[in-house]
């Protein structure tokens, strides 16, 4: 029987999302539907301010991909008014960008993915002696003892045995689609605390540099944090006096001794835990190497400049679009260009001042309410309309994903040697080829391999912003178009990076000193926005396609490909209805 299966909402995400799927006789998808149900706004709220104020309301789009919105805002503005930072700042700022990307993978390996593959009621049933056993066999993690998974194991029958689950309820324990044997769920449950204890504590290079997280501060023309080499300035020195922040953060040596320790925390905890247990789970779990490929275009923006954003080729990860999975030809990526970024929204619940079918580029982007056709509430979507708040991006007019996958593909094509050896090491220890990388175990191995590559880069920045201070320059924030008479009438500019989940850009217009018009594209709406004017599906409905669910009532298999991609679905929906009105009543289906 044909049927049609709900999950509203998804949960172990950031915001709200609808998926619909239509399944055939066997049970598979044949045509998916992504719909973000919740809308809330910034881009409208940016306008009429000064362009320096901008980062700290855009920081707000997300406080789980925390700091990415702040830093394409003053990169954004820093391109508009051609202003360069001192090369310590951009050294400060790859380091705050890298420990996000490490935070927020193995928070989502840990936290909002590994319960897909990880059968949390039955590490019950493991035996400790042998949990010990599995975890010292992967790697040389300290904590693998077998009273170490005994405790655990005792922690985890409390909350069993009182039939409250607490953060594990409503899983779908026991469903046959979970294959781990009892002592690698084990495993798992105790890395999924630890790492809950780990992303305490590493959380706090962000408070080093930016005085806190989430939400760390930045300025135009560098970072807030001045360096003072004399330890007891620290916490009491003056950094550039930014507008509408919380003052600034004085760094000396007892804190960049801190940030050196954190290095060593994120990337022992990546190198013993991380990059192990995705392997080992993935052993279980091949046939997902052959499920969820997607469009199989990609796209990167490019980030963590070795000198200045102004110079693409010092990138760590490099800028471009895959097309049809075409590893041979990185085709260039212009975002000023006219007719290559533009959104579109036949079918979302918008309208443009000029129709419904025609795409715009950022520098014009609408971001209005005036749309007058049906809205919610809704029974089911109407998927020949509009059914999402999300917006439709495109690349020269398809579809393309961005993320960890998008970044690995694009470093292996270009032939960065870490990545290829990474890449070779992960397909022969599972025994898969190339094509493996183009599905749902893929895109989770990628966000793995992607996290090792940064966190090793890490400490070179470090070594280099040691050298700098040592050598005597302290600099970190450029005063010298601090002034805004020194701006032009009009400027206009585009800030981009690589946020956890893929390609970010903020384009800002600055007429007369303040924010004419600023338009924010982020990779969630990239990767999770609806078909477009031709009819082309986003990224995950492409995904979901051909997956056959066991079970319609318990459609596991849709969680397990969507949260490949990691939705945040806050920073996908960042507009507002100016009424403020309730939009949407979401229901639990
Ligand atoms: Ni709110 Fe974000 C990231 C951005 S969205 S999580 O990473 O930008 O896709
Ligand atoms: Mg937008």
């Amino acid at each position: 029987m044909n049927q049609r299966v709900v999950v509203d909402p998804i949960t172990r995400i950031e915001g709200h999302l609808r998926i619909e799927a239509e399944t055939n006789e066997q049970g598979e998808i044949t045509r998916a539907s992504s719909a973000g149900t919740m809308v809330r706004g910034i881009e409208i709220i940016l306008r009429g301010r000064d362009p320096r104020d901008a980062w700290a309301f855009a920081q707000r789009i997300c406080g789980v991909c925390t700091l990415v919105h702040g830093i394409a805002s003053v990169r954004a503005v820093e391109n508009a008014l051609d202003y360069k930072i001192p090369p310590n700042a951009q050294l400060i700022r790859n380091l705050m960008i890298a420990a996000q990307y490490v935070h927020d993978h193995v928070m989502h390996f840990y936290h909002l993915h590994a319960l897909d593959w990880v059968d949390v009621v039955s590490a019950l049933q493991a035996d400790p002696k042998r949990a010990s056993e599995l975890a010292q066999s992967l790697s040389n993690y300290a904590r693998s003892s077998p009273g170490y998974f005994a405790d655990t194991q005792k922690k985890l029958k409390v909350f069993v045995e009182s039939g409250q689950l607490g953060i594990f309820s409503n899983g779908y324990w026991g469903h046959p689609a979970y294959r781990l044997p009892p002592e690698a769920n084990l495993m798992a449950v105790a890395h999924y605390l630890d790492a809950l204890a780990w992303q305490r504590d590493v959380a706090q290079l962000h408070t080093i540099f930016g005085g806190k997280n989430p939400h760390p501060n930045f300025v135009v023309g560098g970072v807030p944090c001045a360096i003072s080499v004399h330890p007891e300035h620290q916490g009491q020195g003056k950094g550039p006096h930014f507008r509408g922040g919380a003052g600034a953060t004085a760094l000396n040596m007892v804190g960049l001794e801190k940030v050196k320790n954190l290095i060593v925390q994120m990337r022992d905890f990546v190198d013993q835990v991380y990059v192990p247990d995705t392997l080992a789970i993935a052993g279980f779990y091949k046939d997902w190497a052959a499920q969820g490929e997607g469009i199989g275009n990609f796209m990167t923006y490019g980030d963590f400049p070795e000198k200045g954003m102004d110079d693409p080729a010092s990138f760590l990860i490099p800028s471009g679009v895959i097309l049809d999975r075409d590893l041979s030809r990185i085709h260039p990526v212009d975002l000023n260009a006219d007719d290559q970024i533009q959104e579109f929204v036949a079918h979302s619940w918008y309208d443009y001042s000029a129709g419904k079918d025609q795409g715009l580029h950022p520098y014009k982007g609408e971001t209005t309410l005036h749309y007058t056709g049906p809205k919610p509430p809704y029974q089911h979507l109407d998927t020949d309309a509009s059914y999402s708040w999300l917006k439709s991006p495109r690349w020269k007019g398809k579809a393309v994903e961005v993320g960890p996958l998008a970044r690995v593909l694009m470093l292996y094509a270009k032939g960065h040697a870490q990545t290829k050896e990474l890449i070779g090491m992960a397909l022969s220890k599972l025994e898969l080829p190339v094509s493996a990388l183009y599905s749902t175990l893929g895109r989770t191995a990628a966000r793995t391999l992607e996290t090792k590559i940064i966190v090793d880069a890490m400490q070179g920045w470090y070594d280099q912003l040691l050298a700098n201070i040592k050598g005597g320059d302290v600099r970190t924030f450029n005063e010298t178009l601090w002034e805004p008479s020194s701006w032009p009438k009009l400027a206009k500019g585009v800030g981009h990076m690589e946020a956890p989940r893929g390609a970010l850009a903020h384009w800002i217009v600055i007429k007369d000193q303040i924010i004419d018009n600023y338009q924010a594209v982020v990779p969630s709406t990239w990767n999770a926005g609806p078909r477009d004017v031709a009819g082309q599906e986003g990224p995950y409905e492409a995904a979901l396609k051909g997956h056959k669910l066991h079970d319609p009532k318990q459609p596991i298999e849709i969680l397990r490909t969507i949260h490949s991609f990691d939705p945040c679905i806050a920073c996908a929906v960042h507009v507002v209805d100016p009424a403020g009105e309730e939009l949407v009543q979401v229901r639990v289906i």
